[in-house]
């Protein structure tokens, strides 16, 4: 078989992926060098995504309840509950919560149906986490949802700032132009990020913000810039009083404030790239709405190398954006005005469209929990993890009268709330379009054809609309027929003055569709010709920082969470890759050493996080990159991946909003911390998935032929009730309290093993997983935790991709790699998908502080 060009599953940098398929679920994936976006460059999870396609614990055929049943049977199942829940108690009695991974043409769907033909606005989606505050912030700012600049203007500009987003861990690819940019053109690179981010420790400058601290930093950044008031009045639409309003306390050192606005002022061409820090807030609208007035004040917008930029989080967040999957636009950026409704019901023919916005994710789940909505259908998106106070929204799933769940795993958090599961088609199956964060839309192609009934979500959303009646507005026979429908609907866009103009698309033949090469609507500087406004400016806005915060009794920390370079949200995909394992294997809670000293607690030792949503348990790691008082989760374990007491960071985090746009504060809640005493703790390989419910803490990560369990305990248990049927060896030492046990099958082979200790040490992890599967012919060096004859040694895995370890960029270092190039070209390391070179460069400061000590 050729290749095929696509679209890489994970973020919104929207990178080009080519395929080559190998076999029957087998793929080699490299960058597509043709793809404007990355320029045949990949991150490591983009590099993995062939370890990715597997049919492991994929959801293969509809399901209610426990039962199989035909697609028949489902659809029907679906269409009644949905009508019946219309018929008694109104359109606004049922939901859909829909997803930034869907393809343009499900989302397009999805959203007609409820909009248009159910009569409700609510279909909300998982990009109300995600972008909702800057799409509030472009529609306050240029009157629509418009990123007014590319990836191209990174590589002109002279000056990035980066505000809430650790770009190297989450946005690799674009990371790596930065990197290109300031090694060919020393632009220069600020962090503005309250964490010492990878990202901020290879910058120029980190601004340490304080949480939430932006809306103050940059109103008072723009108090400092000599400003043209008269000429950004001709231009911009300036409130009354903007430029009298008092300045902000900024509450940074002075010194560090000054040499960041002396960047500034400097600068000839800014480009802000701004993600969740800014936007998941309950400031976050105002936040985007500073660094925009800053823009726009100072004309660093609409020219090469200028602009402020929201990058997207999810591969299509922003086709979602386009099409109207968010509560609160109606369809291809119109809102619910009576001229733009009168247009949109005519152009979907229909006498039942919605008369306003509905409900916005955090109310919609409130709104289940009151049962107020009765019928609820979550399509490629995990929201018993990923919603705040994720056990609130757990609970209103299990008390609502029908959840449907379309998902393309078996097993998820949510998918074991729901009455009716609907296998779909995954990445590598489906096929269609996605929009990245500078507007591009490329096509996403199938590799192999879908596995069990799986089908595609756009077919799954047409079948349920037919079978509900709505037989003509839902007869798409292809994806290529939907896309040509959303094309030319956006021609209701650009008749009342917005940007959005895919019609050159309306007409195409579906061999055209197929052929689809990537291109960028609106061009590269869409309001260079005028805002979309009724004035044509753009606006300032009044802003008014928010107050800081005070610490509230009995909660002396403040709570952030994000994300890890390896994993991507709740690990659905990246957790079956034992290559990206290898980064981190377990959830970490980041605290800054002084704050741990104070409260007994030690690297590596185990934590209870509490806040007023509820507690998790996570392993301390001690970092001076945190700032005092504050604390760091990531967002990726689940019940699938961890005990219910470990790494739950949806169960901490707070689900106040911000008022505007709605998106919840992910990165601010108030929190206490305990440090938690295990009796024992251990670690378990095994070839297969067990169950560890005896385990007060278990978390799971992948290994090459099976799975780690990293396990602790608050009182012994009977440990050989945790392994699987077989042959068993074993060593106890009981008074340190050790015990390990090796299980093999009747072949001899390694099928688990299990290392417990009370206080002592436990061997290396990877040498022992790397048994897994294979004969034994000596338990005893099995159970020691070694080889008898030492194996050439390996350190911490670095570089994922070249299999590198520390050990052997320690030796390429010593012998006199001086740069991150150097080691590359002496071992490979980094040379391919980049991700771990900020490690390499913190390898080589280390060395280099080492010869600085020695030598004094
Ligand atoms: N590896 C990986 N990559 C991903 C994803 C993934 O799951 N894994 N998910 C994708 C998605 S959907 C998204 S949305 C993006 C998210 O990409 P990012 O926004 O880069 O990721 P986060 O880790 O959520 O948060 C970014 C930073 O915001 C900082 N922050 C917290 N509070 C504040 C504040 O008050 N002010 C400022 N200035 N900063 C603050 C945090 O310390 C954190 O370092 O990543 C995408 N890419
Ligand atoms: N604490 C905290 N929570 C957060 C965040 C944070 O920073 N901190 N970030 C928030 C953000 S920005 C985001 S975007 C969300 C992400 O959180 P989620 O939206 O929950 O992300 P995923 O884990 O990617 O969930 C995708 C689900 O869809 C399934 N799936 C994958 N592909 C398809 C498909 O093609 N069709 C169907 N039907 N299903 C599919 C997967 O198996 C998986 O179950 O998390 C939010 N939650
Ligand atoms: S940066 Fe990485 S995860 Fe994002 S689209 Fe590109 S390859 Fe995929
Ligand atoms: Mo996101």
């Amino acid at each position: 078989m050729g290749s095929i060009n696509t679209t890489c599953a994970y973020c919104g940098v929207g990178c080009g992926v080519t395929a080559q398929v190998t076999g029957a679920r087998s793929v080699e994936i490299s960058g597509d060098a043709s793809h404007p976006a990355n320029k045949g460059a990949l991150c490591s999870k983009g590099t993995h995504l062939g370890e990715t396609v597997g049919l492991q614990d994929r959801l293969l055929h509809p399901m209610i309840g426990e039962s199989r049943v035909t697609w028949d049977r489902a659809i029907n199942e679906v269409a009644q509950a949905m009508g019946e829940c219309i018929e008694t108690h109104g359109p606004d009695s049922v939901a859909f919560y829909v997803s930034g991974q869907l393809l343009t043409e499900d989302y397009y769907v999805a959203n007609k149906l409820m909009k248009g033909f159910v009569g409700s606005g609510n279909i909300d989606t998982n990009s109300r986490l995600c972008m909702a505050s800057a799409v509030a912030a472009h529609n306050r700012a240029f009157g629509e949802d418009i990123v007014p600049c590319t990836y191209e203007d990174l590589d002109h500009a002279d000056l990035i700032l980066l505000v809430g987003s650790n770009t190297a861990w989450c946005h690799p690819v674009i990371w790596q132009r930065i990197e290109r940019a300031r090694e060919q053109s020393g632009t220069k690179l600020v962090v503005i990020d309250p964490r010492r981010t990878e990202t901020a420790e290879r910058a120029d400058l980190h601004i340490p913000v304080a949480p939430d601290g932006d809306v103050a930093l940059f109103d008072a950044l723009l108090a400092t810039q000599d400003v043209d008031q008269a000429a950004v009045s001709r231009t911009c639409e300036v409130p009354d009083g903007f430029w009298e309003r008092p300045s902000a306390d900024h509450g940074l050192e002075p010194a560090l404030f000054a040499q960041l606005a002396g960047l500034v002022a400097g600068a000839e061409r800014m480009v802000t790239l701004f993600s969740q820090g800014a936007n998941q807030s309950r400031s976050g609208t105002d936040k985007g709405n500073a660094i925009i007035n800053l823009h726009l004040a100072t004309g660093h917008i609409n020219r090469r190398g200028a602009g402020p930029f929201s990058i997207t989080g999810q591969p299509n967040a922003m086709g979602g954006r386009e099409v109207g999957g968010l509560a609160n636009t109606l369809a291809c950026h119109l809102g619910f005005a009576d001229d733009e409704r009168a247009v949109v019901a005519d152009f979907w023919g229909t006498d039942r469209l919605t008369k306003g916005p509905g409900l916005k994710a955090v109310d919609l789940f409130e709104a289940v929990h009151s049962g107020a909505i009765k019928f609820v259908w979550v399509m490629a998106t995990n929201p018993a993890v990923s919603m705040p106070n994720a056990a609130r929204v757990r609970e209103a799933l299990a008390r609502c009268e029908t959840v449907v769940v379309s998902d393309v795993l078996e097993d998820t958090d949510t998918g074991r709330l729901a009455r009716v599961r609907l296998p779909a088609l995954a990445w590598g199956e489906k096929d269609g379009t996605v929009t990245n964060s500078d507007r591009i839309v490329s096509r996403q192609r199938a590799l192999f054809s879908g596995p069990g009934e799986a089908r595609a979500d756009w077919r799954i959303v047409c079948d349920v609309a037919r079978a509900m009646g709505h037989t003509e507005a839902f007869d798409f026979p292809t994806n290529a027929s939907v896309f040509r429908e959303y094309a030319s609907m956006t021609r209701l866009a650009a008749e009342s003055g917005k940007k959005l103009d895919l019609t050159d698309w309306a007409q195409a033949s579906d061999a055209a569709y197929e052929a689809m090469e990537p291109f960028r609507w609106g061009g590269d500087h869409p309001l260079a010709s005028g805002a979309s406004t009724p004035s044509g400016k753009p606006r300032l806005v009044a802003l008014s920082a928010p107050p800081p915060a005070t610490a509230q009794s009995g909660f002396p920390f403040r709570l952030n969470t994000g994300r890890y370079r390896d994993q991507w949200h709740t690990m659905t995909r990246t957790g079956y890759s034992p290559r990206l394992a290898h980064h981190r294997r377990e959830p970490l809670l980041e605290i800054h050493p002084d704050d741990a000293r104070a409260h007994g607690v030690f690297d590596g030792d185990l934590c209870e996080v509490s806040t007023q949503q509820g507690a998790s348990v996570f392993r301390a790691s001690l970092s001076e990159g945190q700032q005092r008082g504050a604390l760091f989760v990531p967002m990726h374990w689940t019940d699938i991946t961890a005990s219910s007491a470990a790494g739950r960071t949806g169960k901490l985090a707070s689900s106040d909003t911000d008022p505007v746009s709605g998106q919840p504060g992910f990165k601010d809640a108030p929190a206490r911390l305990r440090r938690v005493e295990t009796a024992w703790r251990g670690f378990l390989v095994s070839r297969s998935p067990l169950k560890l419910d005896a385990c007060d803490y278990w978390v799971r990560s992948r290994v090459e032929g099976g799975w780690l369990y990293e396990l602790a305990g608050l009182a012994a248990i009977d440990f050989v009730s945790l392994l699987p049927e077989g042959e068993r060896s074993e060593v106890a030492y009981p008074s340190k309290g050790m015990q390990r046990y090796a299980m093999c099958n009747q072949r001899g082979e390694l099928e688990a093993a299990l290392f417990v200790t009370r206080k002592g040490d436990l061997p290396a992890r990877d040498w022992v997983a790397g048994q897994l599967g294979a004969r034994v012919e000596d338990p005893i060096e099995l159970l020691a935790g070694r080889p008898r004859v030492a194996g050439p040694e390996r350190g911490a895995l670095v570089c994922v991709c070249h299999d590198i370890d520390a050990l052997e960029i320690g030796r390429v270092i010593t012998a006199g790699a001086g740069s991150v190039a150097a080691i590359g070209s002496a071992c490979r390391a980094g040379t391919n998908c980049g991700s771990c070179r900020p490690e390499l460069a913190r390898m080589l400061e280390e060395w280099d502080d080492e010869i600085k000590e020695a030598a004094e």
